[in-house]
């Protein structure tokens, strides 16, 4: 740009009758080019050891991890729900999902209830993106409701391709399902493997918005089940001999070549420098459903644990983030829609507050606090709090609330809230005044215990449901 200005003048100045043209000449260009793009990679139920950023080993992942070589890794990066809708709802308005009821799924595939989806009083990042100037595409999956007015191209997408529910198989379209995939509001039959669509699609659409700034939400459904993998990646991994991880490895592979191709396409773009890229999980593994991996961390999908809740999180942006760096700190995926709004300009002070904030200038290092005091989970009759090291929780399978110090206890073993009465009551009293801002959930419980669970998920759900029931029962508003 600066050599194309540069030029301007110079023909400007030698022909002044240009002048008043130079003027909205720089305009134009400035208002192209000098807001940066925004990439969004969402995976789907894949945990925190399943990268090999994390010490994941078995199953390479280069792709996903170069973000992590070429950018930021945080090693405490947290999503605000433990399963799937409510962690969109919250990055979708940058806040918890708990202040205007999304706390529970709406349902898992196209047998919902078609009045649930993301409150329609939610301005969504897409919406204010729009409104910046950005090309805005939602690609994957969305899982925020399925009646016409939940609708990604009603909720600020000018542009989606994906499925509307919960999950979706990736060799089997669903064709003529509520659920199948479409095209803006146009049902279509995909014939590719839906990973390998989705990259597709993706690449598309970077290849359309060279020239002005792009808001890109890429929800690979990838590495959620059902493990009907490629054959040809499922292929590659003819050495494990467990049937349900290889099919999980070959799924992870394709997206990990998803993501890869994606990063090489902004490269080759020369949009490198001018994109900020995000990749998180928007739950921790549901280890037993589909073999993924969250250790060294408690639990999984579904749970306040650490295996719920934490997972992989990676940012990238040549020349503007630090290269190979490892954040600490918390951050939580409601960040991402801040961070966002300060790169396009966009001003957060407006009503309703965000709960996230920017990252980058802790992340440059300009600003040396913490993003957080503290971070909060509500999740029926769980919950969590995470201050500084120390975390307050009641987990699935626990009635008491139980207090860590995640420093020295990553794995949530020794209950310390015997020893540390004072640090107890502190994040007890902090959670309580969080949760009295919030409102009971919209909607009850999915059916967690479905007819038809396969072997290891049924007792997940079982353990999500029991939370789940207690809740309805027992309100944390009434508990608290
Ligand atoms: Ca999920």
């Amino acid at each position: 740009m600066k050599m194309k200005l540069q030029l301007l003048r110079l023909v400007c100045a030698c022909v002044p009758l240009l002048t008043i043209d130079l003027h909205a000449a720089e305009t134009s260009l400035a208002a192209t080019n000098t807001k940066p793009n925004i990439l969004v990679i969402i995976a789907d139920d894949l945990g925190y050891a399943d990268i090999g950023a994390n010490g994941g080993k078995e199953i390479p992942t280069p792709h996903i991890d170069s973000i992590a070589t070429n950018g930021v890794r945080f090693s405490c990066g947290y999503v605000s729900g433990p399963y799937c809708s409510p962690t969109r709802a919250g990055l979708l308005t940058g806040r918890y999902q708990q202040r205007f009821g999304h706390e529970f799924n709406p349902g898992p595939n196209d047998t919902n209830n078609l009045a649930l989806g993301l409150s329609l009083k939610e301005r969504t990042i897409a919406d204010k993106l729009t409104d910046a100037g950005y090309k805005t595409a939602l690609v994957g999956k969305w899982h925020l409701g399925h009646a016409p007015e939940f609708h990604p191209t009603q909720r600020g997408f000018q542009e989606y391709f994906g499925f509307l529910g919960g999950a979706h198989s990736y060799t089997n379209a669903l064709t003529g399902t509520r659920n199948s995939v479409q095209r803006g509001t146009n049902h279509v039959d995909e014939k590719e493997v839906l990973t390998h669509a989705f990259t597709r699609e993706a690449l598309a659409f970077i290849d359309r918005n060279q020239k002005n700034p792009f808001f890109l939400q890429l929800a690979f459904n990838a590495v959620h089940g059902p493990l009907d993998v490629d054959p040809k990646y499922y292929d590659r991994f003819s050495h494990i001999t467990d049937e349900r991880r290889r099919k999980f490895a070959g799924l992870l592979a394709g997206l990990d070549d998803g993501v890869g191709a994606v990063l090489k396409k902004l490269r080759e773009s020369g949009l490198e420098e001018n994109t900020l890229v995000f990749f998180f999980s928007d739950n921790g593994g549901p280890t037993l459903a589909n073999t993924s991996k969250n250790e060294p961390l408690r639990g999984f999908k579904a749970q306040t644990w650490e295996g719920g809740i934490r997972v992989p999180f990676l940012a990238q942006w040549k020349g503007k983030l630090p290269a190979g760096k490892v954040y600490q700190q918390p951050v939580i995926q409601l960040d991402i829609h801040a961070t966002a709004l300060a790169l396009a300009g966009v001003s957060t002070a407006a009503n309703p507050k965000l709960d996230g904030v920017n990252l980058l200038p802790f992340l440059t290092g300009e600003n040396k606090g913490v993003p957080h005091d503290a971070l909060y989970w509500r999740f029926g009759q769980q919950l969590a709090i995470r201050k500084g090291d120390w975390k307050l929780v009641r987990g699935a399978g626990s009635e008491e609330l139980q207090l860590f110090n995640l420093a020295s206890d990553i794995g949530e073993k020794t209950d310390l809230a015997a020893k540390e009465p004072a640090k107890f009551k502190e994040l007890e009293a902090d959670w309580n005044k969080w949760n009295a801002e919030l409102v009971p959930p919209a909607w009850g419980p999915p059916r967690l215990v479905a007819g038809g669970a396969r072997r290891g998920q049924r007792a997940q759900r079982a353990a999500a449901a029991a939370s789940v029931s207690e809740f309805l029962t027992n309100t944390p508003a009434a508990k608290n």
